[in-house]
């Protein structure tokens, strides 16, 4: 073959094994985001929802339970000693706000380590019933079966269905003063601000997030998606309830932006999730909110999907990114094949 024919052969030959490298780097780039995909669970949750039920109506018994009342104090040591029964380690985090003491319990499982995700619900419930549409009633207390038991119910529950071997990587908050707002000049959500105002940096490095259960009792739940919550991990926990077939309950709409306890761990910049009924049930802040709107069902199904999410979290760690963070990185991903074949384009023409 004469020696020009042979040196372009060689040239053609060097130019495809070129091509397949940047084919093989391209479909490389492109499958990074697969093993992102939601794996399916193999957990079997135990999560009972009847326990969680008996924890609720255990909490309204005590009555009413605005903060710095007798009945809060008498429902905080119900849920210390149900803690401690389960072994968990309590701690009681205390402060004072306009006055009134108040307290933060806090829940770990015996461990060297800090545990990466908080999972809260506020314990105390509204002072005055102020939406109810009888003015008679404003001025009476809310019973909070839903705003406020159910959240704890939920919690307790989960004290001891998780499997033990994981518990260290969960904290158990239970806030107080959350749901005072505009009475008295009370803010809301006072007891989970102050709990993480006294958060080091450290700390809220190791904090891979927070979820937040609160009105999620009612018999006919809906939880769409809070507004505010951190979207990548909403999408994980919205995944897991797809797979345990609650996508009934867990729904694919918007529920609007809502103040409430996983505000303070946002502004933190610590990923946060609300699971919250909305729109809020005709019987909110009025009261009506006592334990037959609620059910054991929907806090199984709430408990079912916290618990297969810590147990897969313990085999697959992932972290969250902040909201607009994981868009970014998705274009990053989908444009750099692009600009690796257009910068070798500009090469070959050289
Ligand atoms: C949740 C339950 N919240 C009160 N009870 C938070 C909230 C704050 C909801 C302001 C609406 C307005
Ligand atoms: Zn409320």
């Amino acid at each position: 073959m004469p020696e020009k024919v042979l040196r372009e052969l060689f040239f053609t030959e060097c130019m495809v094994v070129k091509h397949m490298r940047v084919a093989v780097l391209c479909l490389f780039l492109l499958s990074v985001p697969f093993p992102l995909l939601p794996s399916q669970n193999p957990h079997s949750p135990i999560f009972n929802g009847s326990n969680a039920y008996e924890h609720l109506t255990a909490q309204t018994d005590f009555g009413p339970r605005p903060p710095g009342s007798d009945n809060l104090s008498l429902c905080r040591q119900y849920i210390v000693d149900t803690l401690e029964t389960y072994n968990w380690t309590v701690t009681l985090q205390n402060f004072t706000y306009k006055d009134v003491d108040c307290v933060n319990i806090i829940g770990t499982w015996a461990s060297e380590e800090s545990s990466q995700y908080v999972f809260g619900a506020h314990y105390d419930t509204r002072p005055f019933a102020d939406n109810d549409p009888d003015v008679n009633n404003r001025n009476e207390p809310v019973l909070g079966a839903n705003d406020g038991a159910s959240g704890v119910g939920v919690l307790l529950e989960l004290a001891i269905a998780l499997p033990i071997d994981i518990r260290s990587s969960v904290e158990l908050v239970f806030f107080d003063a959350e749901d005072s707002g505009n009475i008295d000049g009370w803010d809301w959500i006072v007891g989970s601000t102050y709990y993480v105002d006294q958060l080091t940096p450290t700390r809220i490095d190791s904090i891979n997030g927070m979820i937040l259960v609160d009105m999620v009792g009612d018999a006919n739940l809906r939880l769409p998606r809070e507004g505010s919550s951190t979207q990548s991990l909403q999408d994980a926990v919205w995944d897991i309830a797809t797979d345990l077939s609650h996508g009934d309950i867990f729904l694919e709409e918007s529920g609007g932006s809502i103040i409430d306890d996983h505000r303070p761990f946002l502004l933190a910049g610590i990923p946060a999730l609300d699971l919250i009924h909305t729109p809020f049930p005709w019987y909110w802040h009025t009261v009506e909110d006592t334990p037959d709107k609620c059910s054991a069902e929907s806090l199984e199904v709430v408990g079912e999907v916290l618990e297969v999410f810590i147990v897969n979290q313990s085999t697959d760690f992932s972290t969250f990114t902040e909201n607009g963070t994981f868009d970014v990185f998705l274009v990053a991903l989908l444009v750099s094949p692009i600009v690796i074949v257009g910068i070798f384009i500009l090469y070959r023409r050289k």
